[in-house]
């Protein structure tokens, strides 16, 4: 298997949800690698049914590496490309479950199907049909179908096998970690039996929506890596929608939360963004700055491995089916990510920038804690960042101590550093104080390696 690059340590990864293959590719090298994004989730690689619906992808018709965003060459381009720009690919693995809807048809690679016969696997390859109901009982949650989804006898060796072998295809081709869909409906045992038989040793993380009121916790599935955690979602969301700021400052250090080094975290996902899956009070790119000020706070936060949500544009009273636009993110004349169907909410300047103030922030603690009131706060992450967020209505106007060394830096909320830092610049004294102006629901951000003059 190829060695992938892994950013040590690492930033922030992206979800490029339905992005093609070749549109990725190019990200990675024009955007993403420059950028110190550690990582793309990219949506489910394998045959899928032929529908145009978003949720097609997680039917799979087969393991064949040919779905919407490209086929195999293409796929196999966009790992060694990334790759190349240092740049991780992680899989989404649907293997719960194969395709259900309408009982039979044709998939993306040309796959006849119908229920119960993918290409691999026969009617004894199956749980015997029951319907999840109740996820209070944790045997109906592994051993029922999700929704009408055929739900795969995960424990048999076979299937096991099978999916291994779907799993060591890609990690052949480079792909260096793997999104467990539905972790939660296959018994933690099954999952490990899978991983058994896996080449190297790729990054997994499960997707177990845990919200505290079920059988079945995150923290049962701990021993196989990664877990996303859901109520950090669920949390940070109402905060920010409260403006509740100031409670944020031991964010993510209760014991209700897994341990920060095995959580993915995220504002928003590609289910709760639209009302699959848990959510509710999720903020999203519908709701404009507040999302930019969560995202910096999660960025600049030492809690958990970000996954940032890139969308495409949907109208959330009457389009969360929908699938995604059919023009190409990266159209004839380059680059045409703002101003089309394709939000690209990683590469709005507040967020994107956070990237890299989180690789100059290291492992540097938190420090210099500041809350003006509820809706705004402060902090250092030792003396190698320090962000202020302004949630209140008010512009705000502080001398705050930054814990860093004295000079003149950027705000890379307000400009770019690479470009000679056209916006504000953020001169802190030889005491470490420094002034701030920051326009109501806006936010100021400094770090080591966005020093434009050091003394
Ligand atoms: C589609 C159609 C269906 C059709 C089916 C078969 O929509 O009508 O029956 O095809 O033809 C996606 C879409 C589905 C789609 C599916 C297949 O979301 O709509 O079905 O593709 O095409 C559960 C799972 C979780 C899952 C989530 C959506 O546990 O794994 O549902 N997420 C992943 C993917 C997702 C994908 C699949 C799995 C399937 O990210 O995109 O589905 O591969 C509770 C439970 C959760 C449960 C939710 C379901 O949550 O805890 O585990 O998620 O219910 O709504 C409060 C509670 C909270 C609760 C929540 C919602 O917040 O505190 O616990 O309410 O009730």
């Amino acid at each position: 298997a190829a060695a992938p690059l892994s950013s040590d340590p690492r930033t922030a990864y992206v979800h490029l949800f339905e992005w093609s293959w070749s549109d990725i590719a190019e990200e990675c090298e024009n955007f993403l690698g420059p950028k110190g994004f550690s990582g793309v989730q990219i949506s489910p690689p394998s045959e899928h049914i032929a529908l145009d619906n978003w949720w097609a992808r997680y039917q799979p018709v087969s393991y064949q590496l040919v779905s919407r965003s490209g086929d195999r060459a293409a796929f196999a381009d966009m790992v060694q490309r990334c790759n190349a720009a240092g740049v991780e690919i992680y899989a989404d693995l649907v293997i719960n479950h194969t395709a259900a809807y309408g009982d039979g048809g044709v998939g993306t690679a040309g796959t006849s199907w119908s229920r119960k016969h993918h290409p691999m696997y026969g009617p004894q390859d199956y749980h015997d049909p029951c319907v999840i109901q109740n996820y209070g009982d944790a045997h109906e949650v592994r051993y029922c179908q999700l929704l009408t989804l055929p739900d795969l006898r995960t424990g048999s060796d076979y299937v096991q096998q099978t999916i291994a072998d779907y799993i060591n295809d890609m990690v052949g081709l480079g792909v260096s970690g793997f999104r467990i869909d539905a972790a939660k409906h296959m018994h933690p045992d099954d999952i490990a039996g899978i991983m058994g038989r896996v080449d190297g040793n790729p990054y997994f993380f499960s997707e177990v929506i845990d919200l505290g009121n079920e059988p079945i916790k995150a923290s049962h599935y701990l021993h196989l890596g990664a877990v996303e955690e859901f109520k950090y979602s669920r949390d940070i969301s109402s905060r920010f929608r409260s403006r509740d700021l100031a409670a944020l400052h031991n964010f993510g250090n209760h014991a209700d939360l897994i341990p920060g080094d095995q959580a993915v975290v995220f504002v928003d996902n590609h289910d709760n963004q639209r009302g699959h899956g848990a959510g509710g009070e999720t903020i999203t790119y519908h709701d404009g700055a507040l999302y930019d000020l969560a995202n910096v706070f999660m960025l600049a936060w030492p809690y958990g491995y970000p996954r940032l949500m890139s969308s495409f544009a949907f109208d959330k009273e009457n389009e969360t089916e929908m699938g995604p636009p059919g023009s190409a993110v990266h159209g004839g004349d380059g680059l045409n990510c703002f101003g089309s169907d394709w939000v690209c909410e990683h590469r709005w300047r507040p967020i994107a920038n956070m990237v890299g103030f989180r690789g100059a922030a290291g492992s540097a603690p938190v420090q210099n804690w500041w809350a003006g009131g509820r809706d705004r706060i402060a902090f250092s992450r030792g003396d190698r960042g320090f962000v202020v967020i302004n949630a209140s209505g008010d512009e705000l106007n502080e001398r705050l101590q930054t814990g860093m060394a004295s000079g003149v830096y950027c705000d890379v909320i307000d400009s770019e550093p690479e470009n000679g830092c056209s916006g504000q610049r953020i001169t802190v004294d030889s005491s470490g104080y420094a002034d701030f102006s920051v326009p109501a629901g806006g936010a100021a951000a400094i770090h080591v390696n966005a020093l434009v003059d050091g003394d």
